[in-house]
């Protein structure tokens, strides 16, 4: 039996000194939605649309640029303007994973210019520190938020609890610009952590190329994580604005009923 009370995003706000944590907890209680869209579609006409249509119900829009097949950055200026439209935040799941120089420059650099219009991005641990220095070069002086990945969802992935906590340690180096992780449950007793959860859909499973999903209840209830990041459980249902509705009232009734 659990024996301490779970904190409210409001309460975990006031305990953040993180910036871009705090302002993701207060929007999540302020919107009262702790669904993030993977919104993973391949032109940029779909991406726009998507942004519009259920940006009033995400916290987060989750993009992977490179995907797109016909990019342009005056799409990401598009998207910016959705994002302040609907009030959510734009994370690119880059996954960095290089050395410290090289990861600034496709950061900052590059065709996409990620740090231009993603709020928050990701980044494996892997490579150690230097990749979060790296990144934090580029991306502090515009007030951006990294995540890392402590765990991932795909079955045989070779991430294992000394990792994950490596990983924590990490992570406490760079408090200014890590907000929190990618991770299938809490690894730390410290509120001002912030977790996102992704292989979420409203039935347990997988699909064919080793992703495992959990459901809402489980993501956020049991495994004490904060946000649910859903890609296809909302891309190819018949009718996504109805299905987002659904992620979003199950995700925050799993956030209510743990408080
Ligand atoms: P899905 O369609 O809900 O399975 O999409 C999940 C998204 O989250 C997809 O964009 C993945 O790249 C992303 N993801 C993931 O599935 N698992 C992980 O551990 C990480 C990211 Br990190």
């Amino acid at each position: 039996m659990k024996t301490h009370k779970r904190l409210s995003y409001t309460e975990r706000a006031a305990l953040c000194t993180n910036r871009m944590a705090q302002q993701l907890f207060s929007l999540l209680s302020e919107k009262e939605t702790n669904l993030a869209l993977s919104a993973d579609v391949t032109s940029c006409g779909a991406l726009l649309e998507l942004a519009d249509k259920l940006g009033p119900e995400i916290c987060i829009l989750k993009t992977h640029v490179d995907i797109l097949t016909d990019f342009t950055v005056g799409a990401t200026q598009e998207l910016i303007k959705l994002a302040r439209k609907h009030q959510f935040l734009i994370f690119e799941d880059r996954k960095f994973a290089d050395i410290g120089n090289t990861v600034k420059h496709q950061y900052q650099g590059g065709i996409y210019h990620i740090a231009d219009w993603a709020d928050i991005v990701n980044a494996h641990s892997l490579p150690g520190p230097g990749v979060i220095s790296g990144l934090a070069e580029a991306g502090l002086s515009k007030q951006r938020g990294l995540l890392l990945l402590a765990e991932m969802s795909s079955a045989g992935n070779l991430i294992n609890s000394d990792y994950t906590q490596k990983t924590l340690r990490m992570a406490e180096q760079f408090p200014e610009f890590v907000l929190g992780f990618i991770a299938q449950k809490k690894i730390a007793n410290d509120p001002w952590w912030l977790y996102m959860t992704p292989g979420v859909q409203l039935t347990e499973g997988k699909d064919t190329l080793g992703q495992h999903y959990v459901t809402p209840a489980r993501a956020i209830q049991e495994n004490e994580s904060d946000i649910i990041i859903v890609g296809r459980g909302i891309l190819q249902a018949k009718d996504p604005l109805v299905e987002t509705k659904k992620y979003r009232q199950a995700g925050w009734d799993s956030y209510r009923s743990a408080l």
